[in-house]
């Protein structure tokens, strides 16, 4: 007992002469949790000991410092009544977060924030936001206010983990500045087993970067739309993604898929099914724009893959169907047929293209600084090397040699 109470102590004085020692650590130990327990939205402190989203946030907001919220399941859907679009305090409208945060919610199936049609979802003034496990969907940002349906971030960082960014959208205005249906992002983006799908905008119907820039691995941009630039993602100033599928986007007047005017990298990623009405399909780098892309998938997007003057470079491994990506490193696949079966749930977090057995896809990749996953989280490689693209096919034998095993051994 004795030995015990002398320990307990000593990491008691520990901890004090480490306080001292770490002031800076200390504060952050300090960090605020608030757990949300009502669904409702009130833009006044709500009644007895309720915590609503609005109110935790406000509360994070006016406690200096990173505080992280608890976002428990529900569908929390937007109504404090809005009489300004340009509100920025958190009192009506879109949810202000104000200062560093971390918003975590049961997962993206259990936890809801709806916009509800009032304006965007969440306004990101803060310098390091993180969310995960939610769904943020029915958004509208108003024309000519910069932007993000779902989310708009100022200069700062945010990432987004394990989140559904769907349906939201930026009034329709044609206003160059209404881009970013799920994500208008002017800082920097990072995207991690996510899903951005069925967002609108004039400008990057998904996702626009006019900040510093947006990185995607292991996600799903599909089904986004723009009557301007960029169906799925506008990729302004730098783009890297990895490991991810952006599939089923569309334009009227701009890209179908991704359009970007910066330095841009694509790795072990499936760009197909993207349509444009009056312009390139899938990828197209724009004045200046550059595009390094390897072990990936660009094909079967309407009539033209991709676009571009200069600024191509294939690092090989790469795949399509027609030839218009440039892609001419000698273990580049062109004019080949992927085989890709439909979108859909194949495992893992997010909706992935599979391989058929016959796909030229397999076992074509590299194993040159290669990841030790697909985009479902499958370990890569299977069979004899790696895929080309974001998902690694593994064969139906394999994987059925054990349970034969059993039954064989269980009969005798
Ligand atoms: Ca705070
Ligand atoms: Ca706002
Ligand atoms: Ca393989």
């Amino acid at each position: 007992m004795c030995h015990k109470i002398f320990q307990r102590e000593a990491v008691l004085a520990a901890a004090v002469i480490f306080c001292f020692s770490s002031f800076l650590l200390c504060v952050t130990a300090l960090a605020d949790t608030y757990t949300v327990n009502d669904t409702a939205d009130y833009n006044f402190p709500p009644p007895d000991d309720r915590v609503c989203l609005r109110y935790a946030i406000d509360q994070a907001n006016n406690h200096p410092g990173s505080d992280t919220i608890i976002l428990p399941a529900g569908i929390y859907v937007l109504s404090a009544t809005i009489s300004t679009t340009t509100e920025n305090n958190n009192k009506q409208g879109d949810l202000d977060i104000l200062d560093d945060l971390t918003i975590s919610g049961a997962g993206a199936e259990q936890t809801i924030v709806d916009g509800n049609g009032l304006d965007r979802v969440f306004d990101i003034y803060g310098d390091t936001v993180s969310m995960s496990g939610m769904t943020i969907r029915n958004g509208k940002a108003p024309t000519g206010d910069f932007g993000g349906g779902g989310i708009r971030t100022s200069n700062g960082n945010l990432t987004l983990d394990k989140v559904i960014v769907s349906n939201n959208r930026v009034a329709a205005g044609g206003d160059a500045n209404d881009y970013g249906g799920g994500v208008g992002n002017n800082g920097v983006c990072t995207i991690i087993n996510s899903t951005i799908a069925n967002n609108e905008a004039y400008k990057g119907g998904g996702l626009s970067n006019n900040g510093t820039s947006i990185a995607i691995f292991m996600s799903t941009v599909s089904g986004n739309t723009s009557t301007g630039l960029a169906g799925g993602i506008f990729g302004g100033n730098g783009l890297t993604i990895v490991n991810s599928t952006i599939s089923s986007n569309s334009s009227i007047s701009g890209t179908g898929g991704i359009y970007s005017f910066g330095a841009n990298t694509i790795i072990s990623t499936t760009i197909t099914n993207n349509s444009s009405a009056s312009g390139t399909d899938g990828y197209c780098n724009g004045t200046g724009g550059t595009l390094s892309v390897k072990n990936s998938i660009i094909a079967q997007n309407g009539n033209v893959n991709c676009c571009y003057s200069t600024g191509m470079t294939s690092n090989g491994y790469n795949l399509e169907d027609t030839d218009t990506c440039g892609f001419t490193n000698a273990s580049d696949l062109i004019n080949s047929d992927p085989k890709l079966l439909t979108l859909q749930n194949n495992g893992g977090p997010t909706f992935t293209h599979a391989l058929q057995s016959s796909s030229p896809a397999i076992d074509a990749g590299t194993s040159v600084f290669m990841f030790g996953t697909d985009q479902r989280g499958q370990k890569r490689p299977c069979g004899a090397g790696y895929d080309i693209g974001a998902y690694e096919k593994c064969s139906s034998l394999l994987l059925f040699i054990p349970a034969i095993t059993g039954n064989s051994k269980s009969t005798h």
